[in-house]
């Protein structure tokens, strides 16, 4: 096994808008990062990636970066962030920064200068094409809303935009615009950070005219030169977030040779649960054997020649207790537990995302869509709204799925504001926080929290975990997810029964004569035949 530190940590992701507010303005900032580090190394996490603290005017919550060198006031100073990574580094903790690539904000400098005319030298770091009002190039549509193109009357131009029009495309086929943004990222090298999460980096390839707007021919080209030049000449941990990406690209980006990164982030497992035909908004329940077969095909096609990143959750994505598993009182913990155990016992770097550690959950069903702020949200409102939807349907669909889920306040304790601000947040609180909070579970040998803690730690302590080859067992059978996992000198056994009910299973067969139970989310093994709802076990001999 080689020694590359992520392939024995878990990355902690921070959403800074909704971690800790220090100063009562109701946005989280980062001393309120600082403040909790304690917290993360006791978790025993080995790197936060931190989603952007850049200056932003925060169309996109900071994914539409106006200066790539300076954090953005609501969240502090460049001051700040160098005492984050100097006081994290003394938790044994390494900083990742989100790398937003692929577009900036208009309100960015080079777009500004970009506006002043064609022959203006920033004006070729966008994508540009000459049109005639009321015709745009082609019929692609904005992530956001509308077309990609959006028109300037002083240039008779238009310019592209694959999500708001306040994040206008860079243009990365001008090698001047790639060194600036080499530059860029050298600089915070040189300021201590130790690695980086690339915003749809699959996108950047893009050739408008084509209709091509992800995997475009130059993509891999862009990543390996980019990489060179930055963090791969380095040696720093790198992940890509790439929507398209499949085994077969996966093997690219995640090549051991290092000449893309380190690993990226595919979402298969992630749109099971929709209309194959439809959009994230079509909701159909996990079909559980599709879902085996996914993480078995990325689990076994990666091994020993890429690697994989391993999560549930992010600022993107609801709350995974809610989605997969069971947010009532009575199977919430041991639900997050199951979720929890099923994806640490496999090969990747798992990522854990603010709160997941505490099993929190969705938004409750809202009476009115005035309980979302997201532009995404917004959007999908108002195209729902057009498809004939009524409110409830279009309310129901929105509390299962949208990014406004993962982005309320972290709930700290159990008082005002969940702990997370004296002020007015600038997004509710659930109210759940009373029962679901850092406070409650820290100390707490049965809580979610110290499961997660567990987990983390098993990571470190058993080679097996890290790269033992991946094995499914019962992959026909439609209630339990359970696989082995081996190598030269151990085998580790994960049983879960990823539903409410109980199942019984012949544990002799699953599970190799003399292995020990390491982990379980019940307390007491009643009966080694029987699982109880939603019951994980981790055998390792
Ligand atoms: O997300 C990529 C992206 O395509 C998302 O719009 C995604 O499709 C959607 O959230 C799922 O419904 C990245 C960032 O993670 C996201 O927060 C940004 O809004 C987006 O890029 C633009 O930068
Ligand atoms: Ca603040």
């Amino acid at each position: 096994m080689d020694n590359k530190w992520w392939k024995k940590s878990v990355i902690y992701q921070i959403y800074p808008k909704t971690f800790q507010d220090t100063n009562g303005d109701g946005i989280g900032d980062i001393p309120g990062i600082i403040a909790h580090l304690d917290y993360l190394e006791e978790l025993g996490i080995d790197a936060i990636w931190l989603s952007p603290v850049y200056c932003s005017p925060q169309e996109d919550n900071g994914y539409d970066i106006s200066d790539y060198q300076d954090i953005d006031p609501i969240f502090g100073s460049l001051n700040d962030m160098d005492r984050l990574i100097a006081e994290a580094k003394k938790h044994h903790i390494r900083i990742i920064m989100d790398l937003v690539l692929n577009h900036t904000s208009d309100e960015h400098f080079w777009f500004q200068e970009a506006l002043k005319g064609k022959d203006n030298p920033y004006h070729d770091y966008y994508v540009w094409r000459d049109g005639v009002e009321g015709c745009p190039p082609n019929d692609l549509t904005a992530s956001f809303g509308g077309s990609i193109w959006q028109w300037v009357p002083e240039l008779g131009q238009y310019y592209m935009h694959q999500f708001s029009t306040k994040q206008p495309d860079l243009n990365w086929s001008n090698p001047k615009l790639r060194q600036a943004l080499y530059d860029m990222i050298n600089w915070w090298i040189d300021r201590g950070i130790e690695g980086f999460r690339l915003d749809v980096i699959d996108h950047v390839g893009k050739v408008p005219d084509e209709k091509i707007m992800v995997n475009g021919p130059k993509l891999h080209d862009y990543i390996r030169e980019m990489s060179a030049s930055t963090f791969g000449k380095a040696g720093l941990v790198s992940v890509g977030e790439t929507w398209s990406a499949t085994p077969e690209t996966a093997l690219l980006y995640s090549n051991p040779d290092g000449s893309e990164m380190s690993m990226v982030f595919q979402f298969e497992h992630i749109c099971l649960d929709q209309d194959p035909d439809g959009t994230k908004w079509d909701l159909r329940p996990l079909p559980l054997l599709q879902f085996k077969e996914v993480m078995n095909k990325w689990q076994t096609e990666l091994h020993g020649k890429g690697w994989n990143s391993l999560f549930w959750d992010n600022h993107d994505l609801p709350r995974i207790v809610s989605r997969w598993g069971n947010d009532s009182e009575e199977y919430r913990e041991v639900s997050a537990k199951m979720l929890a155990t099923l994806l640490h016992g496999m090969e990747g770097t798992p990522y854990v995302y603010q709160g997941e550690e505490l099993g929190m959950t969705n938004i409750p069903l809202p009476s009115s869509i005035d309980a979302y702020k997201d532009v995404e949200t917004m959007h999908a409102y108002r195209v729902l709204k057009a498809r004939g939807w009524s409110e409830e349907k279009i309310l129901q669909s929105l509390c299962a799925k949208c990014r406004d889920n993962a982005r309320t306040p972290m709930q700290w304790n159990d008082g005002p504001q969940a702990g997370f601000t004296t002020g007015t947040p600038w997004m509710p609180v659930i109210p759940n926080y009373t029962t679901i909070n850092a406070a409650s579970q820290v100390h707490d040998e049965d809580s979610v929290f110290s499961y997660y803690k567990k987990l983390i730690h098993l990571r470190k302590e058993t080679p097996v975990i890290v790269d033992g080859a991946f094995e499914m067992l019962l992959p026909e059978d439609e209630e339990i997810f359970a696989y082995r996992r081996t190598d030269d000198s151990q085998t580790l056994t994960v049983i879960c029964n990823f539903y409410g009910n109980e199942r019984r299973i012949d544990a002799d067969s699953l599970v190799p004569k003399g292995s020990r139970l390491l982990l379980s989310n019940y307390k007491d093994m009643e009966e080694a035949d029987l699982l109880r709802p939603y019951e994980a076990r981790m055998y390792l001999k």
